[in-house]
């Protein structure tokens, strides 16, 4: 048996547009994925997410499976334009209401909240005004939006994450345009990302003067990163793939951690790299409570050569290798999800021990962590997802042997509660413990829910 500390936080994850739907409904603004989503070609089949899980109509039904599951911790997003239909300006009552309600019903079910402040549904008013992301201005309007939630939820919440994975809203939003508000260059993605940490910067700040010294609660950004394992032994490769973590997640964490960009982010990018000014970095460094780690998939990293025709073809650097030299690879024996993301649980272990050397041993909460399988549109074929059952036994073995070597892990979320609206997948990859039927909205669990339940009550498996 394999146990961990009774206080570990088991939860599952979701975020708002991904679950929610009525993206019309009670004064709810439009966001820059309501927009993306309606240009024809830009998700599959053109799927939004008008309806999606109809968590906004189900929610006393979904926090019930919750109960059931026996889960800690449930982390969801806030839909900032739901609460700002423009993005500032008058607040929503009725938004606020949505989430007053769906708290105190994990409240008193005994499941602690965990609020993501921002899961990529930027308000398309302030997209469409202000350029979004790439305005130095847009980090006022985080800190404004984020004081709303902290004065309204804050005497309940006490578990905050300022953003979801800033890399993908950089790299994918900016750089390859795959994803909202997509944008296709090879310098936006830096620009992008410094206002977002300049933004994590202002809303940190704010919670902490203003509200953490009454509410006690914690704050904390959720970065993702996978694991990249030097293809050979040579010094080069080595080199290599800690350069490429050094380009994914320390891009992130080193400004919040150490107090400025990676050395060889400076080096290789120069004046394409932003400059902290003093006052940013004086609200970034030690701007986190925890660590949250979204964690997916390992690559193999080599050393590009000179005069190699870089071709991103598996995105795992978000279309501007060129920048790191690095080539990713995967090893053929590695099994693949439906996203054709390799399972590799010992990635998992080795990127939690080099993190944790990195940054001085943090509190870590893996924020995420899942598989889509395929073929799960059926649910009978669906609710015997063994496949899924060995990925949490394999990547939760190995988060144990972590905490084995040393790594403060103090809690672990599942992606995804139920299936939901996976982005430009729309609805063809299933991440969910639990099925959704997207016809009728009917959610059954699949034996990985029963799974992660009896592993929940056990405290170990
Ligand atoms: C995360 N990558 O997205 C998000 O936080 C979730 O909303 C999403 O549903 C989940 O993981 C599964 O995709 C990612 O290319 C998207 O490295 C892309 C990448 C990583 C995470």
């Amino acid at each position: 048996m394999k146990t961990f500390n009774p206080d570990f936080v088991w939860g599952a994850a979701s975020s708002a547009y991904q679950v929610e739907g009525a993206t019309t409904t009670d004064g709810r603004g439009p966001s820059i994925w309501d927009a993306f989503s309606s240009i024809p070609g830009k998700t599959y089949h053109n799927q939004n997410a008008d309806i999606a899980c109809d968590h906004y109509n189900r929610w006393q039904e979904d926090v019930a499976i919750m109960k059931e599951m026996g889960l800690k911790a449930y982390r969801f997003s806030i839909s900032w334009s739901r609460i700002f239909p423009t993005g500032r300006g008058e607040v929503n009552e009725k938004g606020v209401a949505f989430y007053n309600n769906l708290i105190d019903e994990l409240i008193k079910n005994d499941i602690t909240p965990w609020v993501t402040l921002f899961h990529w549904d930027f308000p398309l008013a302030l997209q469409m005004e202000m350029d979004g992301l790439l305005n130095p201005a847009i980090a006022d309007e985080f800190a404004n939006y984020a004081k709303l939630c902290f004065a309204r939820f804050g005497d309940r919440v006490t578990h905050w994450i300022t953003l979801n994975e800033p890399w993908c809203s950089a790299m994918l939003g900016h750089g390859m345009g795959s994803k909202a508000p997509g944008r296709v260059s090879k310098d936006e993605p830096y620009i992008a990302a410094h206002n977002l940490l300049r933004a994590h910067g202002k809303m940190v700040d704010i919670y902490r003067r203003e509200f953490q010294p009454t509410q006690k609660g914690m704050i904390g950004i959720a970065n993702n990163c996978d694991w990249r394992e030097p293809k050979t032994d040579s010094e080069l490769d080595k080199k290599a793939a800690e350069r490429a973590l050094e380009f994914f997640v320390s891009w992130f964490a080193d400004p919040i951690y150490l107090g400025d960009y990676p050395a060889s982010m400076r080096e290789r990018l120069g004046e394409r790299l932003p400059t902290f000014s003093d006052e940013d970095i004086a609200l970034i460094k030690n701007s986190s409570d925890f660590f949250g780690l979204n964690h997916y998939t390992t690559m193999l990293a080599e050393q590009t050569h000179e005069g190699d025709v870089v071709e991103d073809t598996i995105r795992g650097n978000g279309g501007i290798s060129e920048d790191q030299m690095v080539t990713l690879s995967k090893d053929p024996s590695w099994e693949q999800t439906d996203m054709e993301w390799s399972i590799v649980p010992w990635g998992c272990k080795k990127l939690l021990i080099w993190l944790s050397e990195r940054y001085n041993y943090p509190d870590i909460y893996i924020t995420e962590n899942g598989c889509a399988l395929p073929d799960e549109d059926d649910v009978n074929i669906a609710i015997n997802d063994t496949r899924r059952v060995d990925f949490y036994r394999g990547y939760i073995d190995a988060c144990h042997q972590a905490i084995e070597a040393g790594v403060k892990l103090k809690g672990y979320f599942a992606w995804t509660l139920m299936d939901n609206y996976e982005w430009e997948e729309g609805y063809t990859k299933r991440f969910g413990l639990n099925h959704v039927d997207f016809t009728t909205g009917k959610r059954t669990p699949k034996q990985s829910a029963i799974w992660y339940s009896t592993l929940i009550k056990d405290g170990g498996f």
